[in-house]
């Protein structure tokens, strides 16, 4: 089998052999581990004397990079969180563009690109992950590099109308049709992606399903990014015997809502807070007998419109507690913590109903860990935004539209009230679901579809 090469903005640190975070990490790894390979990306550092780091653990090297300061405020803090992230999210009003951002996002990814091409062999296959990283295969192409290069985008791909406020798009998207695959979370991504390349640049969609345009013929699937039930399982489970500092904190006979982002506006948490107060306004049977924990921390906090979302939800959570807190009731437990792994799926078990509720997500994959963290025999409800990808897969969860403040409001009444068995109904349907399209299926289907072509002949290599 040929090696795998795996470049993402960030590699996941490694500890003890193995990955600390979840989700795509626990992914990548896994299939690292299959066939060997390279791990390659930013190490995390910026300073005036960019280090690259090189280690080796089993059949795995990890190599990663320093950043300047000027290569960090124009690459990642400027071009991809500041431009692609709000756009890609559909959130024009709290995007910026600034052409020096995006030529020094260009020039970081030529730069990466670089110093990866002594890395590889002939027959490695190059597997690209997200907006960080558009233009890398033409990066990688201009050099010579013929190898198969696949790209996955973990955050939704808007629709034309939308894209095109990115003043370079036509240079960005063409860099995209250099890749041999490229995937998304669903069809609805594919779709948008799909109409940009036929409708706004004449791309054509071939009777093979391929697409061709600038000259390129490429693939363009649906890969939804999923988790591993049965590891899930055995976390929420372990953590049985530890629930005692939440239940000092906490009362036991209360219900529980929990949710759990990073803080980004993506993830709607000001329409969230808004619609649990609506919740305790209009049921007030249910104050006393309920509980909502969010566990928020910080993420990007340099960039200012997560500061500005910060100092929302601080005064929004002041709010609710101030008006309704007793001596015994808190109704809103805020956290801007960081929890582990194993904490957080024994928190979701111990919780009645998962509160997901973003207004744009390319999958969300804590919709997926708090079905599998449930106790099969008493499971939870999961009320979930139309607006994440997991709602493609999750339809037996409390649909919802996180724009509808008292919609939100009535799903938590329902949850709170929902019969044992329409909730094992729901949660069966569900996981049939999460196995369906678990993680290995994912990076396993990419995988094979990008093992099916073959390396570019020279011709297609632009000079
Ligand atoms: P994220 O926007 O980070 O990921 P999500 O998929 O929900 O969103 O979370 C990724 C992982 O981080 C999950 O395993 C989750 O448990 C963990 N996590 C989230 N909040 C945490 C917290 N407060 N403390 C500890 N761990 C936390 C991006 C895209 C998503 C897409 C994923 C994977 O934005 O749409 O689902 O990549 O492709």
């Amino acid at each position: 089998m040929s090696r795998l090469v795996v470049v993402s903005n960030r590699v996941a640190p490694i500890k003890a052999g193995k990955v600390a975070a979840g989700g795509l990490a626990v992914g990548v790894y896994d299939a690292l581990r299959q066939a060997g390979g390279i791990w390659f990306g930013w190490s995390g550092d910026v300073s005036s004397t960019p280090q690259t780091s090189t280690e080796t653990v089993g059949n795995i090297t990890y190599v990663t990079m320093g950043l300047t300061k000027q290569d960090y405020d124009q690459y990642y803090r400027g071009f991809s969180n500041a431009t692609l992230w709000p756009i890609f999210h559909y959130r024009i009003d709290l995007a910026r563009y600034n052409r020096q951002e995006y030529e020094g996002y260009r020039r970081v990814n030529a730069m990466l690109a670089e110093k990866l091409k002594p890395l590889l062999k002939p027959d490695d296959i190059i597997w690209i992950h997200d907006y960080h990283l558009i233009p890398f295969a033409e990066a990688c192409r201009q050099l010579g590099i013929r190898n198969r290069i696949g790209f996955f985008l973990h955050i939704p791909f808007p629709p034309p109308e939308i894209l095109t406020v990115i003043p370079p798009h036509n240079e960005l998207l063409k860099t995209l049709c250099f890749y041999d695959l490229i995937g998304f979370q669903t069809e609805t991504d594919r779709l948008a992606f799909q109409d940009y390349m036929t409708r706004e640049v004449r791309g054509i969609l071939e009777s093979d399903g391929s697409l061709t345009a600038y000259g390129q013929n490429f693939r363009a699937g649906v890969y939804p990014i999923g988790v591993v039930p049965d590891e899930i399982q055995d976390l929420a489970e372990s953590y049985k015997g530890r629930t005692k500092p939440m239940r000092r904190t906490t009362d036991v006979s209360r219900k529980k809502i929990i949710s759990v982002d990073r803080l980004d506006y993506s993830k709607g948490l000001v329409e969230r807070f808004m619609a649990y107060q609506a919740f305790l306004e209009r049921y007030p049977e249910h104050r006393r007998a309920v509980e909502f924990i969010q566990i928020a921390p910080t993420s990007r906090s340099d960039v200012k419109t997560y500061q500005a979302i910060r100092q929302q939800l601080e005064s929004q959570a002041g709010h609710i507690n101030g008006w309704l807190s007793d001596l015994d009731w808190t109704p809103l437990h805020y956290l801007n913590k960081s929890h582990d792994r194993r904490a957080l799926m024994g928190l979701f078990r111990q919780a009645d109903i998962g509160f997901v509720t973003p207004l744009r997500d390319g999958m969300n994959l804590v919709a997926k860990e708090f079905v599998a963290s449930q106790d099969p025999e008493d499971p939870g409800v999961l009320v979930l935004s139309r607006f994440a990808g997991a709602a493609r897969e999750l339809t037996s969860a409390l649909i919802i539209n996180p724009y509808d403040c008292i919609g939100m409001a009535e799903a938590l009444d329902r949850a709170m009230r929902m019969s044992l068995t329409e909730r094992k109904d729901r949660y069966e349907h569900m996981m049939r679901a999460i196995r369906a399209a678990d993680l290995d299926a994912w990076r396993d289907n990419f995988l094979r579809d990008l093992r099916a072509f073959s390396s570019r002949p020279r011709a297609e290599v632009p000079s």
